[in-house]
């Protein structure tokens, strides 16, 4: 469960929060598959609550409500999702599906419908269309099962972080063969229209066996686009800080891949300036980082932490664009874990919902002529994955493969290495400049400066003036002015003229 599933060596995937199916598909066809993108983490498919009040308005967080596991969701409709799945596999472009299975929506529901028009009623634990009824959860089954008899107010005890209430939403009991089979029976049918993996929300609050349980009853990918005998991926959201919680991230590695929020902790503030840069030398498992390579999913922000959900608050994010960009630069560039890019838009109140219409139709992402995405100083879609320095590290990452950490040289706010003979980063912080010339292990040659300009491949040339010239023993000079945003500096062998 622990491969990515991504096809002719892709190795990243972006987290397009919130956006719509249709979106999405156009985003696999014009920039992701272009642009050797390996997956896309997509918002919750399943039908939700709809919540509405005039101070929280449409808030993002009621898709982590489900109400049925219908393809029905503020994102898009059933045909839109197949439509999705179909053209991203065609682009190269694989579908990681958010499932929230852990709970039902909050029982502060009451009575109502989802936005796919099924009926539930939360005081009757009633769920019409999956269904379920109140014997598949776990708080009304008593003490003995939830001690708190509601909510989760601890996390020092794993019984109560995974019998109770998390948020107030409504427990499964996912030791009942019904309940598995109702999961089961969502992600078969996602699996069949062509998804390559799942991650699966709130997996702390779930008991190990059965979700090893659940995972063991899939069915195989789909074989028009994965070869026979494929088995789903499956990360698993598990929030480890060290802190000495009941419930540890080491529970779920030998079942499949775990979300590590340290990593992104220890990024943001090495960026931050915290620590010296050339201290990530020895970046990894030894460092802190607690999940190792071929089971981590890393990143350095989540839909949760950025707006201080899930016990954020500390990690950088779009909003300090240039440390920002090169946390993103350094996570693509070493070889750890698999990387998920954060795909936002903008926010002022950590409840405000996708950008829309008066009607709550979330608006289309739409383009500059540069590629970036238009927004305001204050309202529209982010687009970090089209930032030049952020995308063409997609590129740099692939080409670099499985090539070590070679040639590494740096001090407190500047670092340099390349992996192997394949691809080279120099990264300065807070206005460092770097003029030095280094051992960058290419072959020689003439490369593009993919920080700052792009490479037509066809041409065989870069898009602008910002070149790199590799000598017969590997050196170059590497020159980084540290004045507005000239702080990056990235060269790999797909991209020299
Ligand atoms: C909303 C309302 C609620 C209402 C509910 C029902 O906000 O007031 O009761 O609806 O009507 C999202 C939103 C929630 C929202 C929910 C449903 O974030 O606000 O509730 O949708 O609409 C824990 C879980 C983790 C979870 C995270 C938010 O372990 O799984 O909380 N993340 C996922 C999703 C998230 C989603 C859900 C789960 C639910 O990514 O978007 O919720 O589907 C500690 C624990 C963590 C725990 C945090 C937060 O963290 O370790 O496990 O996360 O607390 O409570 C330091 C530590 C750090 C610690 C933190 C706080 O930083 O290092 O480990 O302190 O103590």
């Amino acid at each position: 469960y622990k491969n990515p599933n991504t096809a002719g060596g892709r190795t990243a995937m972006v987290h397009l929060f919130e956006w719509p199916w249709r979106s999405i598909a156009r985003e696999c066809e014009d920039f992701l598959g272009p642009h050797s993108f390996g997956g896309v983490q997509i918002s919750p498919p399943h039908e939700h609550r709809i919540l509405y009040d005039t101070n929280i308005q449409r808030p993002w967080y009621e898709a982590y409500q489900p109400v049925s596991y219908k393809l029905v969701s503020r994102r898009g409709n059933r045909a839109e999702f197949i439509d999705m799945v179909q053209r991203c596999n065609n682009a190269g472009v694989r579908i990681y599906v958010d499932a929230v299975v852990n709970h039902m929506c909050g029982g502060d529901a009451g009575v109502g419908k989802g936005y796919g028009d099924s009926a539930y009623d939360t005081d009757a634990y009633a769920f019409a269309e999956v269904p379920y009824d109140i014997s598949h959860f776990n708080v009304p089954q008593g003490y003995e099962q939830c001690p708190t008899g509601g909510p989760i107010n601890t996390y020092n005890s794993a019984q109560i972080v995974r019998n109770c209430n998390l948020e107030g939403l409504l427990d499964l009991d996912h030791s009942q063969g019904y309940v598995r089979d109702r999961i089961v029976d969502y992600f078969n049918d996602v699996i069949n229209i062509g998804v390559a993996g799942f991650r699966v929300d709130a997996s702390k609050h779930m008991w190990p066996d059965n979700i090893q349980a659940i995972f063991d009853m899939t069915d195989n990918l789909n074989t028009a686009y994965f070869p026979g005998n494929t088995r789903p991926f499956f990360y698993q959201e598990v929030i480890d800080q060290d802190t000495g919680e009941a419930v540890t991230a080491a529970e779920y590695i030998n079942i499949a891949r775990v979300t590590d929020f340290i990593y992104g902790r220890e990024v943001s503030e090495t960026f931050k300036g915290y620590k010296s840069l050339d201290s990530l030398s020895s970046f990894g498992i030894h460092w802190g980082v607690k999940i190792s390579d071929e089971t981590a999913v890393v990143f350095i922000d989540n839909h949760d932490n950025q707006r201080g959900h899930g016990g954020g608050g500390n990690v950088l994010m779009y909003k300090n664009q240039e440390d920002y960009k090169l946390a993103i630069a350094f996570m693509l560039s070493w070889p750890h874990g698999f990387p998920r890019i954060m795909s936002s838009y903008k926010f002022d109140q950590q409840w405000t919902g996708p950008p829309a219409d008066n009607d709550w139709n979330t608006e289309e992402p739409t383009f500059n002529a540069d590629g970036s995405c238009v927004s305001t100083d204050s309202y529209g879609w982010v687009c970090e994955h089209r930032w030049r320095g952020i995308k063409n590290m997609v590129e740099w990452r692939n080409q670099a493969g499985t090539e070590p950490v070679q040639n590494f040289w740096g001090d407190y706010s500047r670092l340099a290495f390349s992996r192997g003979n394949r691809a080279f980063i120099a990264i300065g912080r807070g206005g460092s400049s770097i003029n030095e010339r280094l051992q960058t292990g290419l072959p020689s040659g003439e490369y593009c400066n993919m920080a700052v300009v792009d490479y037509d491949s066809s041409a065989r040339s870069c898009t602008g003036h910002s070149t790199v010239n590799v000598d017969s023993s590997g050196y170059a000079d590497i020159s980084i002015s540290g004045n507005s945003g000239d702080n990056l500096l990235f060269i790999h062998v797909g991209a020299s003229k």
